[in-house]
């Protein structure tokens, strides 16, 4: 029963939202940017669509897809894809920017949004950083609070259409806020960490990071 005299319920993730908002997380977001400085240093504007990856291309099908959520969280997820697509959908438009320096623009997603999966699956007070880990073997690291940002999601679907298998299908991670090797594509599963796991590109001179404001494309800088 609550009364005048409790404070209203409060999640752990509440409380860290609170506190990223406190501490001005996301606020560099593209709504917030003018038109001409949209565009990140060092950056050009492509109109297509290139594709890049490690040369292969897992073909898993939305039967066979899983998602599998695990580590550090109080509720581990193993979904298939009629689970996953269960969950609130969310349309989140954003620009790509790749660290080989085309970025493109008004990319229109449909998915789970990251903070609905946090909801799910209650990372625990000690998980600071997730790992992303895809079919074709990559791997790719994020701080928590990088990959529940506020646009960042679980994507099955791109302009109004199932994401297509050359571009990470059935489901990708999109986190528009940093270099697209970021988001990875052939999503299979989530592992959250207390410790920092740099991933493929990350061991192999790419910066820990990310950012494409502040140009962090490798290692150093
Ligand atoms: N599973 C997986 N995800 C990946 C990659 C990859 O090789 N494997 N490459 C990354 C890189 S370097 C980029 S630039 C983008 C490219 O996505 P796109 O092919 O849809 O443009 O995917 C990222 N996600
Ligand atoms: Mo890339």
């Amino acid at each position: 029963m609550t009364n005048d005299h409790d404070p209203p319920p409060e999640s752990k993730l509440t409380r860290s939202k609170e506190r990223w908002a406190r501490e001005g997380k996301f606020l560099t977001g593209k709504m917030s940017r003018p038109e001409e400085a949209r565009l990140p240093p060092g950056q050009h504007l492509t109109k297509d669509w290139p594709t890049l990856d490690l040369g292969l291309t897992p073909n898993i099908s939305r039967e066979r897809w899983r998602l599998d959520v695990y580590g550090a969280v109080e509720t581990p997820l193993f979904w298939d894809f009629a689970q996953f697509s269960a969950q609130p959908q969310n349309k989140f438009l954003s620009d790509i920017h790749c660290v080989t320096t085309w970025s493109r623009y008004d990319n229109q997603w449909e998915g789970l949004s990251t903070r609905d999966l946090l909801d799910a699956c209650r990372p625990r007070e000690a998980a600071r950083f997730v790992v992303l880990h895809s079919h074709d073997g990559y791997t790719t690291n994020l701080a928590l609070e990088d990959f529940a940002a506020e646009d960042a999601l679980l994507a099955h679907s791109w302009s109004g259409a199932p994401l297509e298998q050359e571009h990470g299908g059935p489901v990708r991670l999109v986190v528009p806020h940093l270099y697209f090797w970021k988001s990875a594509k052939w999503l299979q599963s989530i592992e959250f960490l207390a410790e920092d796991k740099p991933g493929y590109w990350e061991v192999r001179g790419y910066h820990n990071r990310g950012d494409p404001w502040a140009e962090q494309r490798y290692s150093g800088d």
